[in-house]
C-alpha cells in the first residue's frame, strides 16, 4: 500500500491534482490517445511498485488525456498473469486509479471469438466472466475479501454504445468472457470446453482488474474487441501480430465508442 501511495503521489506531481472522470486500461492494440489531447505522460517504469515491464503491443505508459471536456487517466498497457505475476500484481493499475480517487473504470482487451456472432472486428460489452486464471487479485489482500460479483459489469451503457454502433456499422454484442492464464493460446478442445461452459469470448486479462475494481468500489465497464476466431474455429494459426493488427485497424470504431461512453456514462 505505501508503494501505491508513492505511485499516486508521483502521478499527482507530474499531472497535477486532477479530478478524473474515468480511468481506462487499454488492451493489445487499443489506442485512446488519438481520441484526445495528451496533457501528461509517464512511463510505467517510473512508478514505484510497478510489477513488471510491458509486453510487445503494450507501450507501458500512463497518460493524462483531455477528451472534449473530460479528463481521462489512461493506462496504455497492462500487466498479465502470463508474465509470471499474481492476479493481485496484475491489478496494480486499479489500485493506483483508486488511490487517485477515480471511480469509473473502463477495461478493454483483445479477445478470441467463440460464439458464432463473435467474429473479428466485433466489440463486446462484457455481461459477465468465468475466472479460470486459478488466481484471484484479492488473495493475500487485506479485507474486504468476500466481495459480491453478482453485478460486476455495468450494462446500462449498452444503449448509448448501440446508438453509436448502429449508424456507424460497428458490430456490437454482449457476452461472457473466459479468462485463461496463457500465454499459449487454447487448444481446440479447450475452446469447445469454454463454449459449453457458456463463454462467448476468451482472453488472458481483464478479470484481475475487474475483481479488484469491484473490491475498491469502482464502477466497471468491460469492452472487448474480437481480434481473431478462437482456436479450432478457423484453419488459420493464431498469431499475436494479427491480434495487434486487428486492434490497430479497429482504433477508429473504438474511438467512437469511447467518446460515447465518456459522454454518457460520466453524466449518469
Ligand atoms: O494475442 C494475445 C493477447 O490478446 C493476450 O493478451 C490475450 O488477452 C488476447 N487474446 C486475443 N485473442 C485471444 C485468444 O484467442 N485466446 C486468448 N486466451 N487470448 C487472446
Amino acid at each position: 500500500m505505501p508503494q501505491i501511495q508513492a505511485a499516486a503521489d508521483l502521478v499527482r506531481s507530474r499531472f497535477g491534482s486532477i479530478d478524473y472522470d474515468l480511468a481506462v486500461i487499454l488492451g493489445s492494440g487499443f489506442d485512446a490517445a488519438s481520441s484526445g489531447e495528451v496533457l501528461g505522460e509517464l512511463p510505467f517504469g517510473d512508478l514505484p511498485g510497478v510489477p513488471a515491464a510491458p509486453v510487445p503491443g503494450h507501450s507501458g505508459r500512463l497518460l493524462c488525456l483531455r477528451v472534449r471536456d473530460r479528463r481521462v487517466l489512461a493506462f496504455a498497457g497492462r500487466f498479465h498473469c502470463y508474465q509470471g505475476l499474481s492476479a493481485r500484481q496484475a491489478a496494480f493499475p486499479v489500485r493506483l486509479a483508486k488511490a487517485l480517487a477515480v471511480d469509473r473504470l473502463l477495461i478493454t482487451s483483445a479477445v478470441g471469438g467463440i460464439s458464432r456472432e463473435m467474429t473479428p472486428g466485433t466489440f463486446v460489452l462484457l455481461r459477465d466472466h468465468l475466472n479460470l486464471l486459478g488466481d484471484n487479485p484479492l488473495a493475500g489482500e487485506v479485507p474486504p475479501r468476500f466481495v459480491d460479483l453478482s453485478r460486476l459489469y455495468r450494462q446500462d451503457v449498452f444503449d448509448c454504445l448501440a446508438a453509436v454502433a448502429g449508424p456507424a456499422g460497428i458490430n456490437l454484442q454482449r457476452g461472457v468472457l473466459a479468462a485463461l492464464p496463457g500465454p499459449s493460446y487454447e487448444t481446440p478442445a479447450e475452446i469447445e470446453m469454454l463454449r459449453r461452459l457458456g463463454a462467448d469470448v476468451v482472453s488472458m486479462s481483464m478479470v484481475p482488474e475487474a475483481i479488484m475494481a469491484a473490491a475498491c468500489g469502482l464502477q466497471v465497464v468491460g469492452l472487448a474487441l474480437v481480434t481473431n476466431l478462437a482456436a479450432g474455429l478457423t484453419a488459420a494459426s493464431l498469431d499475436h501480430r494479427e491480434v495487434l493488427a486487428a486492434g490497430a485497424s479497429a482504433s477508429g470504431p473504438f474511438g467512437q465508442l469511447f467518446e460515447a461512453l465518456l459522454e454518457n456514462w460520466c453524466s449518469f
